[in-house]
């Protein structure tokens, strides 16, 4: 293994649309946490960095949704996704934005470097365009048939279904997104970054030479795109939310949200410069660093072929030395969605199991995705919780607090002992194959090493028994065993301190030992006698099957909202509360029903409104027989103007709700309530 001089190490920008769940954390976040935590306790100069991806059409879309500007979205995305990753310990460096001065100073510059350099073909197309929405119709807000696996909702950048990246051109019967009709064609001019040229001129052959330290998903996915010919690739956009091409003459176009976002690390870096006074860019450009993207397995071509040319192509930066991407992490065996709610949000986990950040840690890198999707199930995460932490880990640490305090007044009582061989094994074992292991980004494994510690330790203590010997007589075995158990818990808080960091550190408040220590203590902690021991602390509660419960019901809860049709229309254009309020809309009592003649869908009703008695025409025949909704409450429009449908005046509108299947639903009150009550 070289040894690089200093570290450089990202995690992928979360794109600010929305809360961070536990899949963002153990596909990407944990493992770069515990890589950067590792590096720092080995001594080595890490820059760990990341921030909101604030850009693309995952912002405009959001923001369309809500009916808010995608400034309001990123804003609020932004301020929480930063707020969850504090609270989950996960130790950036620095956390930036994609939308600061300085990133879009620094995608600019990036820009006008390559296009200065005669690097990007530009050429005149046809796109996708939406008519009645007069935009062009870029990745996401296009959807069409995926040509590789039939999957009907793939969007114009990639299939979700089968990872594979497309463009526009490439769907089947696409529709945009925003209108629901068949896009137009409608041609328009765009720069191109042209990897073909990149494959045979360095790319492919750099690529090859990675296949022994690359992740074989990662270089398989590579070796795929390579195969199959690489193709230019646009890197800007007809849309108007995103880093301005900075070309004059070329309003309404934007860079490529893959051009931009990968240069949020740089300008991430250099941000962080500005705060902590120190350089970052031997960070960058310094052939002695090592650069490390963590990133989901959907992110793999942009970090391993395209982000890679971008950085070759201006010539002044070094390029990944790896990039271990993670499968994905599903959720009691379905897909994590954050648009059907099927996802634990972390900040809501917070409120549910407040404190217990490394709880979820421990059992999200238990079951990280490391070569395979893995599922978390909230009965996995109780049995973990429980039988390893704390069964095994919290077990031990306390039962040595407790022995300390009652046989020897909380002080460390004898500096001799007889090492335990089980024990010196794991800690010799952790010592020698932990780094080799997280160099090799197999943090599971890792993990499962680091805790053997504990489970050494746990068994030694049991066998030794120490609350069966005599005081009296075996006080100097008691002693022997208690300071060498307290060893052990010192160099529990070393093992653990990357995977459990709040555990590391409160297990060192215990022991009034200093927060700051360096891996090697692991091998030479040793507590002299007489040192003091604060009093113990329990480091795990056991989770309830009620907790578990609570959880598992608001999954189904999700389910049941989710009945309603995936595909909504989207928002309306935003009124104002006074033209709300300008609706008169009551609950009324169905008084009378009847078919309309030769009219299939309608039924003529006469309703009490409260204020009257009137008739109205509801085309719901098909959904209701007349004898049954007398009497039935229903919301009426009342200020309707009149219309004559089939020669009958109707006056107002009864309120229905449409289900998945079609079917209408009376909107109407939880319980009987007199008629003429406002809806508001
Ligand atoms: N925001 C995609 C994602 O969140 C994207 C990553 C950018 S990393 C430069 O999956
Ligand atoms: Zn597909």
């Amino acid at each position: 293994m070289k040894s690089p001089k200093r570290y450089t190490v990202t995690a992928a920008l979360p794109y600010a649309n929305g809360p961070v769940h536990i899949g963002h954390l153990a596909g990407c976040f944990i493992p770069a946490d515990i890589y950067a935590r590792f590096l720092r306790l080995s001594g080595k100069d890490v820059l760990f960095i990341c921030g909101s991806d604030e850009h693309g059409v995952p912002i405009t879309l959001k923001a369309r949704n809500l009916g808010v500007t995608p400034q309001e979205v990123v804003d609020k995305y932004h301020e929480m996704m930063k707020q969850s990753f504090l609270d989950f310990g996960i130790t950036f460096d620095y956390y930036s934005r994609t939308s600061s001065n300085i990133h879009r100073e620094t995608a600019q510059e990036f820009f006008t470097d390559l296009y200065n350099k005669g690097e990007f073909s530009e050429k005149v197309t046809d796109q996708y365009y939406d008519e009645q929405e007069k935009t062009f119709l870029a990745d996401r807000y296009i959807v069409g048939t995926c040509p590789n696996c039939g999957n009907e909702n793939a969007y114009g950048d990639q299939c979700e279904k089968c990872g594979k990246s497309l463009s526009p051109a490439d769907l089947i019967n696409p529709m945009s997104k925003l209108s629901g009709n068949a896009p137009v064609k409608k041609s328009t001019k765009h720069w191109f970054l042209p990897l073909d040229k990149y494959q045979d001129e360095w790319l492919g052959a750099w690529v090859e030479a990675q296949k022994e330290s690359w992740k074989s998903n990662v270089f398989g996915q590579c070796k795929s795109w390579l195969d199959q010919g690489l193709q230019p690739r646009a890197i800007t956009r007809d849309l108007d939310w995103g880093v301005p091409v900075p070309l004059a003459g070329e309003e309404g176009k934007v860079l490529y949200v893959w051009f931009d976002a990968p240069i949020g690390y740089i300008s991430a870096s250099r941000e962080w410069s500005e705060i902590s006074g120190k350089d970052w860019k031997p960070y960058w450009q310094d052939e002695h660093s090592q650069l490390v993207h963590f990133i989901g397995k959907d992110n793999i071509v942009f970090h391993c072929l395209i982000f890679p040319s971008m950085l070759k192509a201006h010539g002044k930066f070094i390029l990944p030395d790896n990039i271990p991407a993670n499968e994905f992490l599903n959720l009691e065996g379905e897909k994590i969605s954050t648009s059907k709610n099927w996802a634990v949000w972390l900040h809501e986990y917070l409120e549910d199991f407040p404190n217990r950040q490394d709880e979820l840690r421990y059992v999200l890198t238990s079951i990280a995705p490391e070569t395979k999707d893995s599922d978390f199930s909230w009965k996995d995460f109780q049995t973990r919780v429980n039988s390893e932490l704390a069964d095994i880990l919290g077990n031990f640490v306390n039962r040595v607090m407790v022995l300390t305090h009652k046989y020897f007044e909380g002080k460390v009582p004898t500096s001799e002992f007889i090492p335990d061989r089980e024990v010196e094994n794991a800690a010799t074992s952790i010592f020698e194959k932990l780094p080799e292991l997280i160099h090799n980004y197999n943090f599971r494994q890792a993990q499962v090493e680091a805790l053997n510690l504990a489970r050494s330790g746990n068994k030694y203590l049991a066998d030794a028994q120490p609350w069966k010997l005599n005081l009296e007589t075996q006080r100097e075995e008691i002693a022997r065993v208690i300071a060498y158990s307290l060893d052990i818990t010192a160099r529990l808080s070393i093992a653990l301190a990357p995977f459990i960091p709040n555990t590391s550190a409160k297990i060192r408040r215990m022991l009034n030992l200093s927060p700051e220590f360096i891996w090697n203590d692991l091998l030479t902690s040793h507590l002299p006698e007489g040192h003091n021991i604060s009093h113990p602390e329990i480091l795990f509660k056991k989770i309830e099957d009620t907790e578990i419960e609570i959880q598992l019901q608001k999954l189904e809860d999700s389910k049941a909202i989710n009945i309603v049709p995936s595909k909504h229309n989207p928002v309306k254009e935003p009124i104002t509360f006074d033209e709300f309020m300008k609706m008169d809309i009551r609950v009324g009592t169905i008084l009378e029903a009847e078919k309309v003649e030769k009219a299939d869908k309608l039924l003529k009703l006469k309703v009490d409104t409260g204020v009257d008695q009137r008739t109205v025409v509801s085309g719901i025949a098909e959904h209701f027989k007349p004898e049954d909704i007398i009497g039935e409450q229903v919301s009426v429009l009342l200020n309707l103007q009149p219309r004559k449908i089939r020669g009958i005046e109707s006056n107002g509108m009864i309120l229905m709700a449409e289900d998945s299947d079609g079917k209408l639903h009376f909107v109407k009150p939880g319980t009987a309530i007199q008629s003429g009550a406002e809806v508001r």
